[in-house]
């Protein structure tokens, strides 16, 4: 069994749990926020069979836009007030999928 855990854009969050779901992947959709830009980010955690690991990661990739995305002073504080690098432009996403390995899954 493998767990894997994705970070996806809000704006894309609600189609790909729509996406997993129908699929038959059960998900826990965590709110999280990016160190880097300080914003809102999703966080899914998928826990399924090895065999299935490849279908949930075409999904993600599927449903997961590249976005740029400004950075303004406000959001300056994740990057330790560095001046450098405001009112700059980073590249977010598709999404991240991290993939481990589960030792032991139990349901009570
Ligand atoms: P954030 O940390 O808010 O990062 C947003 C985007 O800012 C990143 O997009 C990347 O383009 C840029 N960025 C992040 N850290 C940077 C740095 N130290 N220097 C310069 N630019 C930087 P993505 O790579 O697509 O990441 C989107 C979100 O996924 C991240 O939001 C974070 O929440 C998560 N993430 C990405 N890689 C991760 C990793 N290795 N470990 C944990 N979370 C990760």
């Amino acid at each position: 069994m493998k767990l894997l855990i994705a970070i996806v854009n809000n704006e894309d969050s609600a189609v790909v749990a729509s996406a997993l779901t129908k699929e038959k992947f059960t998900v826990t959709k965590l709110s999280t926020t990016g160190g880097f830009l300080m914003v809102g980010n999703t966080t899914f955690l998928i826990g399924t069979d090895d065999n299935r690991v490849d279908l949930a990661k075409s999904i993600i990739q599927k449903h997961c836009m590249t976005r740029k995305h400004t950075v303004n002073t406000s959001e300056s504080l994740g990057r330790g007030f560095d001046d450098g690098a405001l009112a700059s432009e980073v590249t977010v996403g598709g999404a991240m999928v991290f993939v481990l390995g589960v030792e032991e899954s139990e349901k009570y």
